[in-house]
This record gives structure tokens, C-alpha cells and sequence, in this order.
């Protein structure tokens, strides 16, 4: 069914929210939910901003179950925060109900809205300026995850069925070149042989779980740079958002994934790949910055596979791009008709790359340990 443009007057009705609407902007830096900013006046000149998202049913086909688990998990994060004599307004998201009582708003061209604290006085980065900034994300993801390490993972909805399961993602790459459904196949086998050659890696981590030598945790599964925020004042990561993938995982996913976005040199979709590279400085800074916050609960195995974590993450994010590269762009949006092929590109010149400084990771590592 087409759907029709969005109402935005009955959306924004149909949450409890004070105060006299003032308008709203879009803010998309995802690749997968519609976010908007909308504003509300409490007193006049004084706005007060939220985020509205509509989630991406076709990628989350199960947005009830979802938001199930991000009003737990936000709940009880928000408890560990005021404990900790934080700002639960400011350091966790929060689900702000519907007119109904429910997390989301269900409109009557079925798409799926729901609404969160705008995180005040804070901004988003989409590459790394300053190290510091990286060392202050890392801090971030850290503490997220020692926040979550006593939550019952086995309460939690898997959103995305084997999210990380590397061997499963070049399982479709397998099917999508099979199918070719857009017919691009002839022209990336360089690319299909590139992930093809590396099948020995992509088992290695889900391997160590099944045979109980890494530990299964709650974790975020999308621990980009963007989504933290960072304090204006400070620029300590404040808060950690996208809160759509946490789910029962691997810690080595979150660092993993952190190193692939935020270390590199260039941005996903730099199509100038002599422009992107892992810098071992920014490694370094994140490695810092997760083992302080993070350290005291990692076990020996989960700090032993941190620098190999890095190249499989960013493996197999470049193995999904290309996949839906082939598959004719179904997933991840797109801006121009190979943004899905640049952005393998740039994953697979950083896995290259990283398997060329995979001592010198190691070496970081263990001086960040002792
Ligand atoms: C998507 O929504 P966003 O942009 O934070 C994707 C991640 C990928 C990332 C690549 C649910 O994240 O898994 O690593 O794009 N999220 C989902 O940029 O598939
Ligand atoms: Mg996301």
C-alpha cells in the first residue's frame, strides 16, 4: 500500500506533551528511522523540544516488541542513573506514552510513531575532530554497557534475528548473489570475492560463544559515533541513543563496531578511498577510553579479541552493504544509486587495512590494559 504524507497535527495530538506546539524540522543522520524534532512552548519563547521517530517497519517487523524493550531497558536505566545521582532526563532516553497509555502512536496508515526526551544542551558527531571526543564516546558505550550488565537478558525481544550473526550475513551476501535481483553482480566480484575469502573469520566470534569462551551480555549493537550525544559544555558523551538493536550480544560487537565508524579516517560513504583508513591514534584513544570504563567487568577473551573485533565488524557491515547493493537497495537508504557500493568499498579498503595493523592494535591494546 503507498502510503500517504504523514499527518503531523494528529501525531503530535496524540501524545501527552505540554504546552503549545511551535513546528518541526527533520534530522536524519540514521540510515534506517524517519526522526523529526518537534517543538513545544511552556511559556512564551521558551521551547521545549522532543524527538518523534517513526520506526522502520520493514527493517523492525515487530515495533510492539520493540518499544516493550526499550521502555524496560530505559526504565531501568533510568533507576541506575538516579542512583548514581545522575539526570535521568539527560543520560537515558525516555518513552514519553501516548494519549493511550502505549509507547507508540499507531496512525491510521499503520505506521508506527513514538516519542522521546530531547537530550538538551548536547550535539551528535559524524566523524571524529578532536581524539577526545572518541575517548569521551568510548567512556560512553563503557559505562552503557557496565549500566546493563546485571539487566536479565533473556527478557529482551531480538529485534533483528541474528543482528551480528556474521556467518548468517554472508549467508545472504550468498543469496543476494545468487538471486541477483538487480542485476549489478557482473560488476562487483571483486567485491563478492573479497567477503568470500574471509569466510574463515566471519565464524570466529559466534564460535567462542557457542563454546561459552566469550560471555553472552546485553549490548547496543549500533554503537556508531552519532549516537551519542555529547555535552556542549563538557563534551563528555552524555547520553547513548538508538536504542533499537539493544539486545543480547557480544561486547565485541559495541567495540568492534565503535572502531569501525569512529576511527576511520573518512566518513562510510567517502567514494576518495586513498581518504580512508583506520587511524591506530583514534584505536587507541577508544581502547583507552572502553578498558578504563569498561574493564573491570570484560574477561580476558573478550580484551584478547578486541582488535580483531574491529576488522570482522567492519567486515560485516561492508558484507551488508553490498548485499543490499545487489539486492537493489531494499534496506539501508540511499542518496544516489551506488551510495550502497561506495559504502562497501570504504568498509572493505578499512578491513584491509586493519588486517595490515592488527599487531600494532594488539600492542595498543595490552599497554591500555597494564
Ligand atoms: C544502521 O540506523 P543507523 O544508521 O544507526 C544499521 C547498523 C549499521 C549502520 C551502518 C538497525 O545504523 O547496523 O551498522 O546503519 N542499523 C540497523 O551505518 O540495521
Ligand atoms: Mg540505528
Amino acid at each position: 500500500m503507498q502510503k500517504r504524507n504523514f499527518n503531523m497535527d494528529e501525531i503530535r495530538e496524540s501524545f501527552q506533551i505540554e504546552g503549545e506546539y511551535a513546528g518541526f524540522y527533520p534530522s536524519n543522520y540514521g540510515h534506517i528511522n524517519n526522526t523529526f524534532i518537534v517543538n513545544f512552548e511552556q511559556k512564551p519563547g521558551e521551547a521545549k523540544s522532543y524527538v518523534l521517530q517513526e520506526i522502520n517497519t520493514s527493517v523492525f517487523k515487530d515495533p510492539v516488541a520493540l518499544m516493550e524493550n526499550i521502555v524496560n531497558v530505559t526504565a531501568y536505566l533510568s533507576k541506575i542513573i538516579a542512583e548514581n545521582g545522575g539526570d535521568p532526563q539527560r543520560e537515558t532516553l525516555n518513552v514519553f506514552p501516548a494519549k493511550d497509555g502505549k509507547s507508540f502512536y499507531l496512525d491510521a496508515d499503520g505506521r508506527y510513531w513514538r516519542l522521546y526526551n530531547y537530550i538538551s544542551d548536547s550535539y551528535t558527531c559524524q566523524t571524529v575532530g578532536d581524539p577526545r571526543i572518541f575517548y569521551n564516546a568510548a567512556k560512553a558505550f563503557g559505562r552503557f554497557q557496565c549500566m546493563l550488565s546485571d539487566y536479565p537478558s533473556h527478557t529482551l525481544h531480538e529485534t533483528i534475528p541474528n543482528f551480528h550473526h556474521t556467518p548468517s550475513r554472508l549467508n545472504d551476501l550468498k543469496t543476494a548473489v545468487e538471486m541477483n535481483l538487480s542485476g549489478r553482480a557482473a560488476n562487483v566480484r571483486r567485491e563478492i570475492e573479497f567477503a568470500l575469502e574471509r569466510e574463515s573469520d566471519a565464524g570466529m566470534l559466534v564460535g567462542l560463544l557457542e563454546k561459552g569462551e566469550l560471555p553472552l551480555r546485553v549490548t547496543h549493537n549500533d554503537t556508531k559515533l552519532n549516537n551519542v550525544m555529547f555535552d556542549n559544555g563538557t563534551d563528555e558523551g552524555v547520553c547513548v541513543i538508538d536504542l533499537d538493536t539493544v539486545m543480547p550480544g557480544l561486547s565485541l560487537y559495541d567495540f568492534g563496531d565503535s572502531i569501525r565508524f569512529g576511527a576511520a579516517t573518512a566518513e562510510e560513504d567517502e567514494q576518495d578511498l586513498s581518504k580512508m583508513t583506520m587511524s591506530l591514534a583514534l584505536y587507541e584513544q577508544y581502547a583507552k577510553g572502553y578498558i578504563e570504563s569498561a574493564g573491570k567487568i570484560l574477561t580476558e577473551n573478550e580484551i584478547k579479541y578486541l582488535p580483531f573485533s574491529a576488522k570482522l565488524m567492519t567486515y560485516e557491515c561492508g558484507t551488508r552493504f553490498l548485499t543490499d547493493y545487489l539486492n537493489g537497495d531494499t534496506y539501508f537508504r540511499t542518496a544516489y544509486g551506488d551510495h550502497n557500493l561506495t559504502r562497501c568499498r570504504t568498509q572493505f579498503k578499512l578491513v584491509s587495512d586493519m588486517e595490515k595493523m592488527i599487531d600494532s592494535m594488539t600492542e595498543i591494546t595490552e599497554r591500555c590494559v597494564n
